[in-house]
């Protein structure tokens, strides 16, 4: 299995974005899994072009894009991207749509394909915080799993694809109160765990996974 797994540069202020210093790190000692990693600018479009630039290039038989979510707590795997931007902030080449689809032709949303419920599980018994959830927010993460979904959709059918948020990095925090966040190692070790889980689960468990409000 070939493996892309993407994260973003640092974005709204901060120095670092976990999600690419955590997947620089992930080692899997597996021969039958190939990771590739690539860092996609926190830029609407761009990310998405740069993204199918490097499927094209890579052929992966799976796409995992990740990034920063400061102020969760645990790994969140996304379950749905939906077909819209509204960005609270400009990403990093200053660009600020509002309520603006993602993709005309594309679908409302997409589902990822990969088996979060076994992730979510797998990534407990490690000893690290985990769940499934139901947004990506508006802004450029939702983008990037939407527009990665859609180019599966559209010209990668045999792709499997999802999303992953981290928390903040420890040193992220110091000088924030009362926001949490995870050490690198245990967000690497996620990925790894991730890795191994998506390469041995044909189809994902059904366990309960959700949330009331
Ligand atoms: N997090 C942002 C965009 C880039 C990143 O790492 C988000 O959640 O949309």
């Amino acid at each position: 299995m070939k493996i892309l797994i993407t994260g973003f540069d640092p974005f709204g202020g901060e120095n670092v974005n976990p999600s690419y210093e955590a997947i620089k790190k992930i080692s899997i000692n597996n021969p039958s899994i190939e990771v590739i990693t690539k860092e996609l600018p926190t830029v609407f479009k761009k990310s998405i072009e740069v993204l199918d630039e490097t499927i094209e290039s890579v052929k992966p038989d799976v796409v995992v894009c990740t990034g920063q979510a400061g102020g969760r707590f645990d790994i969140s795997l996304e379950r749905v991207g939906i077909n819209i931007i509204d960005a609270r902030i400009p990403d990093n080449d200053g660009d600020q749509p509002v309520d603006e689809n993602i993709f005309k032709d594309g679908q409302e949303a997409y589902f990822s394909t990969i088996p979060i419920k076994a992730i979510v599980k797998n990534m407990r018994e490690n000893g690290i915080p985990a769940s499934v959830s139901n947004t990506a927010g508006t802004f450029v993460c939702n983008c990037i799993f939407y527009g990665a979904m859609y180019l599966i959709d559209k010209k990668y059918p045999d792709i499997k694809g999802g999303f992953v948020h981290v928390p903040f990095l420890p040193e992220q925090v110091t000088e924030k109160v009362n926001i949490p966040s995870m050490s690198l190692e245990n967000i690497t070790r996620a990925f790894e765990v991730m890795i191994e889980t998506i390469a041995t689960t044909d189809k994902d468990i059904k366990e309960i996974g959700g949330t009331i409000s």
